[in-house]
């Protein structure tokens, strides 16, 4: 063995961390769905029955059902592992001694109906609830084990909800306390990796903001043609975006993160799980007729209009990945 702390192992693990309804579900569903469609190795396998059950279930409700995976009625957690190639696909991985065998980043997720810690407020003179205290625990027991973090921003619901400041302020002051006599939070950060996902970017007013902004950009080995935010204007979009917030907090998101994160660990993705619509005789992106998400129907679910196209979903969980199983951090190029 060298030095090279590279895993063979899971030893490495992620955290889905997000306000509910921002989309995590979806998120991993659509993970799947694009992690298939591309050309190399990557694959995530659930790393019980239970988390295999979740995954196929999910991937079929979007796939084929074209309908959004259900809510969770019950606290759930779940673990997945992500593969990687066995061989270093390109130089980002060949300047350390190859792995011996592909690496492996863990995945879990900690789903809950109706969020864990707008529960933290307690309306005065309520009981504690026991129940409650023991998801917040064990949300925190992840965040503390992981040392890379997928924070999903939902722009639609800070719009009209607004509680995004409430469901990352709560876990992250006790996220803090819990690793303040930990050697890795002597520098006054803490040690993790976060990929910040805006959400619903497939959204016309997600869509139109980052227009308006002229944050958009093309792919060109993309053969649809979606426009993008890259990662270098998403952190502009979700400034921009927080100015909408509902409850006017959402500036303050951005301002925690950097207050705890080093700046060189949080990278934003501008993100869609269901992507744009695509019409099957062009096959390409069009901006009089890119909505993925069919009109509601009253008491109907919401439903998928086409074929599901995530944006950006492999990317952040690549991204930390990478940055996970690297040892020393390298000087980031793209953010
Ligand atoms: N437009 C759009 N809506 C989405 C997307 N992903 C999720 N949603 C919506 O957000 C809702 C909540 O998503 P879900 O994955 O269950 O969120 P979770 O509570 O964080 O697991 C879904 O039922 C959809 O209505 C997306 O990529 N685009
Ligand atoms: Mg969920």
């Amino acid at each position: 063995m060298t030095a090279d702390p590279a895993p063979a192992r899971p030893g490495h693990n992620i955290a889905m961390w997000g306000a509910p309804g921002s989309g995590k579900t979806t998120l991993l569903a659509a993970l799947f769905i694009a992690l298939t469609r591309r050309n190399d190795d990557w694959k995530i396998v659930g790393s019980d029955p239970a988390s295999s059950d979740y995954l196929i279930e999910k991937t079929s409700a979007l796939s084929l059902g074209k309908i959004f995976p259900e809510a969770s009625t019950a606290l759930e957690r779940y673990h997945w592992t992500l593969i990687g190639p066995a061989e270093p696909p390109d130089a980002r991985w060949s300047r350390r001694p190859r792995p011996a065998t592909p690496p492996r980043i863990g995945i879990s997720m900690i789903d809950a109906p109706g969020g864990l810690f707008s529960a933290g407020r307690r309306r005065p003179g309520s009981t504690p609830d026991g129940q409650a205290d023991l998801r917040r625990r064990e949300l925190l027991d992840n965040l503390v084990d992981s040392r890379g973090v997928v924070f999903l921003f939902d722009p639609i619901r800070e719009f009209e909800v607004g509680d995004a400041f409430d469901h990352l302020h709560a876990p992250l002051t006790r996220l803090a306390e819990r690793m303040l006599g930990s050697d890795d939070f002597r520098d006054g950060k803490l040690p993790h990796h976060i990929a910040v996902c805006v959400t619903k970017f497939d959204d016309p007013r997600v869509l139109e903001t980052a227009e308006k902004r002229r944050l958009l950009s093309a792919n060109p080995d993309d053969p649809y043609g979606f426009p993008r935010v890259s990662s270098e204007d998403a952190r502009e979009l979700f400034r921009e975006l927080c100015e909408v917030s509902a409850s006017g907090n959402a500036d303050m998101v951005l301002n925690a993160l950097d207050k705890f994160f080093h700046r060189d660990r949080i990278k934003f993705f501008v993100t869609s799980s269901i992507g744009f619509y695509v019409d099957p005789r062009t096959k390409s992106f069009d901006w009089h007729d890119y909505q993925n998400l069919l009109p509601e129907d009253e008491g109907e679910d919401l439903r998928i209009r086409g074929q599901v196209h995530p944006i950006n979903v492999v990317e952040p969980m690549l991204w930390l990945g990478e940055r996970l199983t690297a040892g020393e951090p390298r000087a980031e190029p793209s953010r």
